[in-house]
């Protein structure tokens, strides 16, 4: 594999950069202290095309390979990991739809996603009792004259309450398990539908996390995404690519937690002399480093083979399990760099290590990714 990156793999990285640090990182703190939803910033990544970095161009999107999705999620997630989740959970929705939409649900979806018309799309999967295991699903489709009744509640939606639409699955024929269910786009608004209760969650709090109850939502037949049945494979591809989205997020959090480590660790002094020159730091601020650059070798291969068409479940999860897992480390090591001074608010390390922890849970624990990946190296045994 060659990891050159190519001249607009560079330039997308660089625009990404530039806006995340302008716009972005000076007041990811403020946003976070007084959990303010990053609407006007989310309006200005939607100017500069950066809401739908993967969706393709026809559709109005950037139409930028994987990798190059990957590497402008990372700076936004650097500069704010709040905002990456809006913009990777977009860009996952813009994708589902593209591949899988009817030609009417393209055109009248996706520019709206990617304006900003619509702020953002959300991806309600996850129910109170199916988080891991999505065949427990309650939510249900019912079909009656000219399409659907949708009832049932969903946990855990990553800015539910903002996005203008929403992909809904639900089971349509509950006897068959994963293989009953359908995904549905649903607008905002949708008369039945409501916004639940709000997580006050640990970290990310610039952006917010609720549940959305639908209570006899009536849908016309052409809300149907795919087709009837095919709601969990869509699920899982559109789970694959969020994975690498994840990934990126967690290396982001991470960078930003090493880069302020070593800041601090040449700035502070003890026993005269700075603390990085103590080989105990240094060792960890090594390890680190080592793991960053490991984690991102592991995007890529994934983001690369995604854009090649090639199968890439395995190397999604491999990426997300070990970047997650590794970046929370970091973000531990960092905070400890730091000692009694990164265990307040002044500083950026504690909001990290807030943010980086859900990282190892949503779009699939790392308990999830290993079942995957033993599952998909029994399938290259057998087949
Ligand atoms: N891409 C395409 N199709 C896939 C797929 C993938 N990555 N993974 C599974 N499928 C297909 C299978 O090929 C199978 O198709 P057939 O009906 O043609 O046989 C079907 O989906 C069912 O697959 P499987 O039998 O593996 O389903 P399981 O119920 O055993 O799935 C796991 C198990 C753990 C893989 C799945 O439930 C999972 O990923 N859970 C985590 C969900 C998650 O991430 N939740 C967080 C929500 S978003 S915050």
């Amino acid at each position: 594999m060659d990891f050159s990156l190519t001249e607009e793999q560079q330039d997308i990285q660089k625009a990404a950069a530039d806006i995340a640090s302008r716009l972005l990182a000076p007041k990811a703190e403020e946003r976070d202290k007084k959990s303010i939803f990053p609407l006007k910033e989310l309006k200005l990544l939607a100017e500069a095309g950066l809401m739908g970095i993967s969706v393709p161009e026809a559709f109005g999107g950037i139409g930028a390979d994987s990798v190059s999705y990957f590497l402008a999620l990372r700076e936004i997630a650097k500069a704010d990991a709040s905002v990456a989740v809006t913009v990777s959970v977009t860009n996952m929705v813009g994708e589902l739809i593209a591949e899988f939409g009817s030609e009417e649900q393209k055109k009248e979806h996706i520019p709206k996603l990617l304006d900003g018309s619509y702020v953002c799309g959300s991806f309600a999967l996850s129910e109170p009792g199916a988080g891991s295991d999505p065949s427990a699903m309650r939510a249900k489709a019912e079909k009656v004259d000219g399409g659907y009744r949708l009832t049932g509640t969903k946990q855990w939606i990553s800015h539910g309450d903002h996005a203008g639409i929403i992909i809904v699955w639900a089971q349509t024929d509950p006897s068959k398990g994963v293989r009953g269910l359908s995904a549905f786009l649903v607008p905002k608004g949708a008369t039945g539908l409501s916004v639940g209760k709000a997580e006050d969650k640990m970290g990310l709090r610039g952006s917010t996390t609720v549940q959305l109850v639908f209570d006899d939502v009536m849908l016309p037949a052409s809300a149907l995404l795919g087709k009837e049945g095919q709601g969990f494979k869509l699920a899982m591809m559109a789970l694959d690519g969020g994975r690498i989205g994840i990934s990126a997020q967690a290396q982001g959090i991470g960078q930003a937690a090493l880069e302020a480590a070593v800041n601090y660790a040449v700035e502070r002094k003890q026993f005269d002399v700075a603390i990085i020159k103590h080989q105990a730091i240094g060792n960890m601020l090594a390890d680190c480093a080592t793991w960053l650059d490991a984690a991102e070798v592991l995007a890529l291969s994934a983001a690369y083979k995604k854009s090649k068409g090639l199968p890439f479940t395995k190397e999604a999860s491999m990426s997300k399990v070990f970047s997650s897992e590794k970046a929370v480390a970091i973000c531990d090591a960092a905070l400890q760099v730091h000692g009694g001074y990164g265990y307040t608010k002044d500083y950026e390390i504690e909001r990290l290590y807030r943010d980086v922890r859900v990282t190892k849970i949503y779009e699939g624990t790392s308990e999830i990714q290993r079942i995957v990946i033993g599952r998909q190296l029994e399938k290259e045994a057998t087949q």
